[in-house]
């Protein structure tokens, strides 16, 4: 049967998280397409982002499940960079199309969350932004190789540290046993959400080189430790073959030179991602979904005023200076003016929310606004 809501409805999923954990096998599940490789073992398996449709036979709507690649060192011929280029490309193409849900997920069998799992999580939420959160399930997966017991404390230990502040922000953790009922009702707390726009779609829609998004600049950050550990490697090598050059030990030197060309092609690797960041990226499709345009006049509205009497209370309660000013404080007549404390409350909150602000401004210098 047809959903009411489900006519012309577009329904797009994204599902993220580190290599391994079941991504390709949870869309394979719903979809049985057999392009959507499901990887064997813990080498990654999925290195383009890819979409499949799926029937929601409960919703009756079509479903497009986006499949991408985890952020993974161990792949020598695709970096993280690559990755990142690759979501982005694929966000940008798709027309600024906005989405009804993430799916990110996390194998409960790992003991711990390591390296990898780490660098995905926050490179995800810089991807994925705080708005969107609430449109973000966090489910675990390879429940059938802990035990309730083991698995359960680890969940909880996800709940109160890792995935805590996202789940304050809004997003909300599951559970997926491999099986189909399961995937099913992790589908359904999605499908009925209202589109949001990822944080890297305003970005990149702002105009900004995929080094100065925030997902760009963490892999920056982490580039640039990598690259400082690679310098130290260096010079450690070049020691060694300086006394080598006196020994007539062939094989040593042989495998000195090995690593030398092995540091410097990843050294020459860092640099070429670096390049690829600093990029400026030509605008693509349409813009990001955004609440309607405010028209001239609502922009001239004046500010409404609070009323008369709770400004004292206001100023108490809510504001900065309230830390050091005691509730037998003396204010003078201008400290007390209600438009002035309503001011500084809006300019308090400007400050809150700088980044959507500027993101804002450059979509009104722009002047197309797309709403639906
Ligand atoms: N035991 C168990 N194995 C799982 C589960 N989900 C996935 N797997 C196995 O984990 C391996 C990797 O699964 P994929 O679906 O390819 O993982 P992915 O997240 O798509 O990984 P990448 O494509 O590398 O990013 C496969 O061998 C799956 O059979 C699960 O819930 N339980
Ligand atoms: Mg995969």
């Amino acid at each position: 049967m047809q959903h009411p809501s489900a006519g012309g409805r577009e329904v797009m999923i994204v599902f993220m998280g580190p290599t391994g954990t079941g991504k390709s096998m949870f869309i394979n599940l719903l979809t049985k397409d057999d392009n959507i490789r499901v990887g064997h073992d813990l080498e990654s398996q999925t290195i383009d982002v890819s979409t499949s449709l799926w029937h929601d036979d409960t919703s009756g709507l079509s479903v497009t499940l986006v499949d991408t690649p985890g952020f993974d060192d161990s792949r020598s011929d695709i970096t993280d960079t690559d990755i990142l280029q690759k979501i982005a490309n694929f966000l940008q193409g798709n027309g600024g199309r906005s989405i009804n849900g993430i799916i990110y997920l996390h194998r409960i069998s790992d003991p711990r969350v390591g390296g990898a799992a780490k660098k995905n999580l926050r490179l995800f939420r810089e991807l994925c932004g705080d708005e969107m959160l609430s449109n973000v399930r966090l489910v675990t997966t390879n429940w059938n190789n802990v035990s309730e017991k083991e698995g359960s404390a680890r969940q909880a230990e996800l709940a109160n540290r890792v995935f805590k502040p996202l789940i304050d922000a809004g997003a909300q953790m599951y559970r997926h046993d491999k099986g189909l009922a399961s995937a099913h009702s992790i589908m359904s707390t999605l499908i009925d959400q209202t589109p949001k726009t990822m944080k890297i779609q305003l970005e990149l829609y702002a105009g900004s080189a995929l080094g100065n998004t925030s997902a760009g600049a963490v892999i920056i950050e982490e580039m640039t430790a990598l690259q400082r550990k690679h310098g130290e490697e260096m010079e450690d090598l070049m020691k060694e073959m300086q006394e080598a050059a006196f020994t007539n030990d062939e094989d040593l030197r042989a495998e000195l030179v090995k690593d030398r060309q092995r540091l410097e092609q990843l050294m020459a690797n860092a640099e070429e991602d670096k390049r690829k960041l600093a990029k400026p990226r030509a605008p693509q499709g349409s813009p990001p979904m955004l609440p309607p345009r405010k028209s001239p006049n609502e922009l001239q509205k004046p500010l409404p005023k609070i009323p008369q009497g709770e400004h004292v209370q206001t100023w108490h309660s809510d504001h900065a200076l309230a830390s050091h000013a005691g509730p037998g404080t003396i204010y003078s007549q201008e400290e007390m003016d209600p438009d002035k404390v309503y001011a500084q409350r809006i300019a308090d909150k400007v400050y809150e929310t700088k980044d959507k602000i500027v993101n804002a401004y450059k979509f009104y210098m722009h002047g197309s606004y797309h709403t639906s």
